[in-house]
């Protein structure tokens, strides 16, 4: 659908997506399997029409609040796992409350609180509670949260308080790579979390790891996986090695195949969110995700921050430089710009409305 068409042909395809057509699997492996540039732009180019015609020039931002660093799970991919012999930190309320304020000023359009399964907050989720209504206090802002895996009855009194968007990303829907990924935690509790969640008032984002064994067939399962839950926002990040931890000697990958699959989700998802993650190539990184149809900045941490991201493309550096100054300006270069808070609250709110037709179950 991309290799033999020029670029009036394109820009039929792209009408085509916006006017509902649905991409086969043979579809999906033609794109995946792509390898030559000329090919990769045409495919970039075609999402960047479905984009332009649901979003404009216009891009959210989000920013990114890494609340506590421990954890009790032991992803082979990642940093931060239990059994990584690292500096780790739990802020107080207090200073969770001075971010807040801090973020409030900064030009963003929703908070991002993450923390590892970190056993302070998992067996006493009061405290977890108290950290979403004091950030929902202070900012007035949507709160995303991306705590990992809690319980039904939790997930209602954390949206009841204050949070509306839950990232809980399956890194991939394939069974057997998920037994690698996320060895020892269960692939159903993880699924059911977010179903739970998008039943009962939240938006939802899913999203999957590229570069951790995942070939094409592996890749269309997870992509399909991802359509199945109907999510909000759906992301694609490049795994990158990291010190310490299982797959610390695994070859870390370029950035081809995730701006791929960015494309890819594009024409799967053409009116949803989809992020260029600041954290795996900061500012320069964000150019290329959202010339391949990307349409929200995450990651956003302030210049003076301590914090910790995930990737952490910056953890040597001496000064931050992914904070939301430096991104619009960064934005307007490219002729993009922020959306208003009210375009943004749209987008969460039709979430709810499209709720009121089915029965919330009360717990
Ligand atoms: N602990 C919570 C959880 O796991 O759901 C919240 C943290 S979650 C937002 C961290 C996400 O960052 C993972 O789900 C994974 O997709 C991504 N990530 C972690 N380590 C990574 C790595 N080394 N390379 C790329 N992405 C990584
Ligand atoms: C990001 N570091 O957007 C963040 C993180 C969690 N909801 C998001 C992976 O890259
Ligand atoms: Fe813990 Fe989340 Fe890292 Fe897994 S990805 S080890 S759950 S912080």
């Amino acid at each position: 659908m991309i290799k033999n068409t020029d670029y009036q042909d394109l820009n039929t395809v792209a009408e085509e997506i916006i006017n509902g057509r649905k991409l086969t699997d043979d579809n999906l492996r033609e794109l995946l399997a792509l390898t030559e540039e000329e090919y990769i732009q045409k495919l970039h180019h075609v999402a960047r029409k479905v984009r332009d015609h649901f979003f404009g020039n216009r891009v959210f931002l989000y920013s990114f609040v890494y609340f506590s660093t421990y954890c009790k799970n032991n992803c082979a991919f990642c940093y931060y796992n239990r059994c990584n012999n690292i500096r780790r930190y739990r802020l107080n309320l207090e200073q969770i409350r001075n971010i807040a304020r801090a973020v409030k000023k900064e030009n963003v359009h929703m908070v991002d609180l993450t923390m590892g399964e970190d056993p302070y907050f998992h067996n006493e989720p009061e405290r977890f509670i108290e950290v979403v209504r004091t950030v929902k206090e202070e900012t007035g802002l949507p709160i995303m949260i991306s705590p990992g895996v809690m319980d039904d009855r939790i997930l209602s009194r954390l949206h009841r308080n204050g949070a509306d968007f839950l990232a809980l990303y399956q890194e991939t829907h394939d069974r057997a790579l998920f037994r690698k990924l996320r060895a020892g935690q269960s692939f159903d509790k993880r699924n059911h979390a977010r179903e739970f969640a998008r039943n009962n008032g939240y938006c939802i984002e899913d999203g999957i790891l590229t570069g951790v064994g995942n070939d094409i067939e592996s890749t269309i399962i997870s992509l399909r996986g991802m359509e199945k839950g109907q999510p909000d926002m759906v992301r694609v990040m490049t795994f990158v090695p990291q010190e310490g931890t299982p797959f610390e000697g695994m070859t870390r990958g370029s950035s081809l195949s995730e701006l791929k699959i960015i494309s890819v989700l594009r024409l799967m998802f053409p009116n949803k969110l989809i992020p260029a993650s600041l954290d795996l190539e900061g500012i320069d990184g964000m150019v290329h995700r959202l010339n391949a149809g990307a349409n929200v900045v995450t990651s956003i941490i302030s210049s003076d921050s301590s914090l910790e991201g995930v990737v952490n493309y910056d953890r040597e550096l001496e000064k931050r430089d992914r904070d939301s100054k430096s991104v619009i300006k960064r934005l307007r270069t490219m002729g993009m710009e922020p959306a208003s808070q009210a375009e943004f609250n749209r987008i969460i709110e039709k979430q709810q409305v499209a709720l009121l037709r089915i029965p919330v179950v009360t717990l």
